[in-house]
């Protein structure tokens, strides 16, 4: 049977700005999908459109990885170009849950598998999604699902639960990314999201988060599923991409 979240889920999700939610798929997808992200970031496996972002400090040797492929930070596309993500991409349960949130016109706005590799994986710093991306409204949702039981130590998602609601808050370019203005929020209201592997969180675009560095011996892999309302509208510069076509209606000057 499909999952549903339960109306206190959604009254979380509404107060909170997310809610984790475990066992999305089975623990032999997890595996499946496992197995294919590392053939293609440590077996050769053909990449076609699938994009893959390196650690800044290894692109910079500033540190050692003893496989290319521990160095790898980012994975874009793969729900477009690989059939096991896409079906992840698709899957009841997780478009179920989006659609319980953000209505059943659904398309995804982007895909991004994010890597942290043991003793490698840095980190992603206190940020907002909406800042970054040219879609209005600022109410997009991402489940950020993980291949690897995310905690503590491996850098699980960290969040400030409520603050979706404060709006865009400003955001400032430092080394290797673009963070939250430090003056501009309250870190100490800050709690930590762990998941198992094959659990998911999903939080609001406005909500700020943050992933600490992968001091564990163990891997963290995970997937930021973005999905927007068909209703959405692309304020970028020119008529925007096609968007991946999830479930539902698509609307005259909204997103393609
Ligand atoms: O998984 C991570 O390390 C960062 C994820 C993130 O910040 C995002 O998906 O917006």
């Amino acid at each position: 049977m499909t999952m549903q979240l339960t109306a206190d889920q959604l009254k979380s999700y509404d107060r909170n700005g997310y809610i984790e939610v475990e066992d999305l798929v089975s623990q032999q997808t997890v595996e499946a999908l496992s197995n294919r992200l590392r053939e293609y970031t440590h077996g050769g496996r053909s990449l076609g459109a699938i994009r893959m972002q390196v650690e800044p400090r290894v692109q910079r040797q500033e540190m050692q990885v003893t496989h290319a492929g521990d160095g790898i930070r980012k994975v874009d596309n793969l729900v477009k170009e690989d059939d096991l993500f896409r079906q992840l991409g698709l899957s009841h349960n997780i478009v179920g849950i989006i659609s319980q949130i953000l209505g059943s016109d659904l398309k995804m706005f982007r895909n991004s598998l994010l890597m942290k590799a043991p003793e490698v994986g840095s980190q992603k710093g206190w940020h907002q999604d909406s800042p970054y991306w040219p879609i209005e409204p600022m109410n997009l949702c991402s489940c950020w699902f993980t291949l690897d039981d995310a905690t503590a130590e491996n850098g699980c998602l960290a969040v400030l639960p409520g603050w979706h609601k404060k709006g865009p808050l400003p955001h400032i370019s430092v080394t290797d990314d673009y963070v939250i203005d430090p003056s501009q929020c309250d870190l100490s209201e800050g709690v930590l999201a762990p998941v198992r592997a094959g659990g998911g969180v999903f939080f609001h675009s406005l909500l700020p988060h943050y992933t600490a560095p992968n001091k564990s011996g163990k891997w963290r892999r995970a997937i930021a599923l973005s999905y927007m309302s068909a209703k959405s509208r692309h304020t970028g510069s020119g008529e925007g991409p096609i968007y991946l076509h999830i479930q539902g209606k698509t609307y005259p000057d909204c997103v393609n």
